[in-house]
């Protein structure tokens, strides 16, 4: 049974860069990396001391190398720490629709293959042949052969991460839940509107007040794309999302002052394989049906969460 893995705290006194919703895009994001100082272009971890990299979710999918980019990613992280740095990779709802769908749970299973799981099985050098009319425990099988690190890493991704008062998170903070419900469920995950479009500013408004009592007055997040890096809940939380604009982002932070993060950008690849048509009120129901859904996989998957 795969072990719950607690959140990251980042030193206060390291620079931090953050991208989020890399999607596959491992030539785009060597790029980004070797501009930053971060690699060598490759695979080579080259960032002074006390610099740490936060990627907050969905590494797989739709992109052309997923495979390479979560290889890449883990490679990074095991060598950053030999130098005094780290590599902070955050859950997506992409790993666990990878995770869950070749678990074999239907309904991830069904958004997986949905929402451009496809370019992972290719990336893993499976064809349409080794998915089309298969069942979901022999695609497994074979993704396991032919990438056997792969599902183990994406395992090893942390639920959120913290650096000073920013939170780092795939989706958003959800209002209501206190941290131990916010890190044990999937809410976090899928969270859109209702936390950046919140009538409620964060992290001043009561519906924030968890957040808020922890030090937790700024956030870092992904899952709703943008045309580039945008600010919201007066420049307090960031949307690194930006495949709408068709570029992956890296953003060094600076300071207190989201507004002042250090943009650089690429522009994507195409997808791997185009996804079917999937109208807005699908995808609607699909965000508001699968947490609850991951939730109950999570608890058979891995146990309850600790009580700390
Ligand atoms: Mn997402």
């Amino acid at each position: 049974m795969p072990s719950r893995i607690a959140p990251i705290a980042i030193p206060d006194d390291f620079t931090v860069f953050a991208a989020s919703d890399l999607h596959g895009q491992l030539a785009s994001v060597d790029r980004l990396l070797a501009r930053a100082g971060l690699s060598d272009g490759g695979g080579t971890w080259t960032a002074p001391p006390r610099t740490a990299l936060v990627v907050t979710g969905d590494l797989v999918d739709r992109g052309p190398d997923s495979v390479g980019l979560v290889r890449r990613l883990a490679s990074l992280r095991e060598q950053a720490p030999r130098t005094g740095g780290m590599v902070v990779l955050l859950e997506g709802n992409h790993e666990v629709q990878l995770l869950g769908g070749l678990d074999a749970v239907p309904d991830i299973f069904r958004a997986f293959m949905a929402f451009g799981g496809a370019a992972t099985l290719l990336s893993a050098g499976m064809t349409g042949a080794d998915w089309h009319d298969a069942g979901t425990r022999d695609i497994a099988a074979r993704f396991d052969a032919a990438a056997p690190d792969v599902r183990p890493t994406a395992w090893s991704f942390a639920p959120y991460a913290r650096w000073r008062d920013v939170l780092f998170v795939h989706g958003g903070p959800v209002p209501g839940q206190d941290l131990t419900a916010f890190e044990g469920s999937a809410q976090r995950l899928w969270i859109r509107q209702g936390f950046f479009a919140a009538d409620d500013p964060f992290p001043t408004a009561t519906a924030w007040s968890v957040y808020r009592r922890a030090r937790l007055e700024r956030v870092v997040f992904g899952h709703t794309p943008v045309e580039a890096p945008t600010l919201f809940h007066g420049n307090r939380a960031l949307n690194l999302d930006t495949w709408r604009g068709q570029t992956v982002s890296l953003a060094r932070l600076a300071g207190d002052r989201l507004d002042d993060a250090v943009l650089d950008e690429e522009p994507v690849q195409p997808r791997a394989i185009a996804d079917a048509p999937i109208a807005p009120e699908e995808i609607a129901r699909i965000d508001a049906a699968l947490p609850p859904v991951v939730d109950a996989w999570w608890l058979r998957a891995r146990g309850p969460l600790r009580c700390s």
